[in-house]
């Protein structure tokens, strides 16, 4: 869905303007179309080869499985290599079909690998409270409010989960404590001891997370044969004495930082709010 909508009140990425329009019953492979024939675009810096991309060619690289320290597996079960429409497709090297279906745009836009792009985005939450220290409950259900530390994204200027991508060979536990303290506490440009404070609070923190989601994100970038899937784990400070009290700045690509009350009328970026609905399931709070 988001990856076919344009966003006109943002900046205009190249990959947006050259998108054709999928109509919703023309999204799935099984829907017959046999004029689909998206624009190919990767951009200039990714065909560039910077560390986080694939090489120009996808000789001698390895899809479905482990490929060295980067995993090409999906969540979402084996992707397809052959796209099954037209020859052309797998010949210019297109072999990896998005498992939710057409976007529009073929090539990787803006990502940096073929097939899967793994994220990791962390959901810290802790109950609101008054002054007083006491949590305190939403007047129309009755039930208790649940924050969660949300950011501003510097490409597209609305709320987000802090999450990023998973490095090569990086461990996700690594990437959701290293997404957090860069986005929402700034380690990137904090004083050495000051990092070593927040380092600690976070590693103590994010012992104990619950998984709430593994798969597909509905990403704007999401392109026929590139997509971010993402794992989410909640880190949860009851008693509000640890993270909830930890003071939040935003860095690197977030350009805000606060915590944000949930409720089902939030606006997040991609498929966040579905993210956000789990973990208000688990807690039984305010939706
Ligand atoms: C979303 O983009 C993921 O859920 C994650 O939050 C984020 C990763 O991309 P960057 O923040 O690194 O741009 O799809
Ligand atoms: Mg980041
Ligand atoms: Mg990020």
């Amino acid at each position: 869905t988001n990856c076919r909508k344009s966003f006109p009140h943002l900046y205009i990425r190249d990959d947006d303007q050259k998108r054709c329009a999928v109509p919703d019953d023309l999204v799935s492979w099984d829907a017959e179309w046999k004029e689909y024939d998206p624009d190919d675009y990767t951009m200039p810096h990714v065909l560039s080869g910077p560390e986080w991309a694939d090489p120009p060619s996808i000789e001698g690289l390895k899809f479905n499985t482990i490929d060295g320290n980067i995993d090409r597996r999906s969540h979402m079960g084996e992707y397809s290599l052959d796209s099954g429409e037209n020859d052309d497709f797998v010949k210019d090297g297109h072999y990896f079909k998005n498992p939710v279906g057409r976007t529009g745009l073929k090539g990787r836009g803006t990502l940096g690998k073929w097939g899967p792009n793994h994220a990791a985005d962390p959901i810290v939450t802790r109950w609101k409270r008054d002054d007083a220290g006491n949590k305190i409950t939403n007047p129309v259900s009755q039930k208790l409010v649940l924050q969660f530390v949300a950011i501003v994204r510097r490409d597209h200027g609305v709320w987000a989960v802090p999450g990023g991508m998973v490095d090569a060979g990086e461990n996700i536990n690594v990437t959701l404590k290293r997404e957090f303290s860069e986005e929402a506490m700034n380690t990137l440009e904090l004083p050495p001891d000051q990092v070593e404070k927040v380092t600690t609070q976070v590693n103590d923190l994010f012992q104990h997370g619950t998984e709430v989601y593994r798969g597909y994100v509905d990403d704007p970038r999401n392109t026929d044969n590139s997509w971010i899937e993402t794992v989410a784990h909640n880190f949860h400070d009851d008693s509000g004495n640890s993270v909830g009290a930890f003071t939040l700045n935003a860095g690197d690509d977030a350009i805000g930082v606060k915590w944000v009350d949930i409720s089902q009328d939030l606006q997040l970026f991609a498929s966040h709010l579905d993210f956000i609905k789990k973990v208000a399931d688990i807690h039984g709070c305010h939706w």
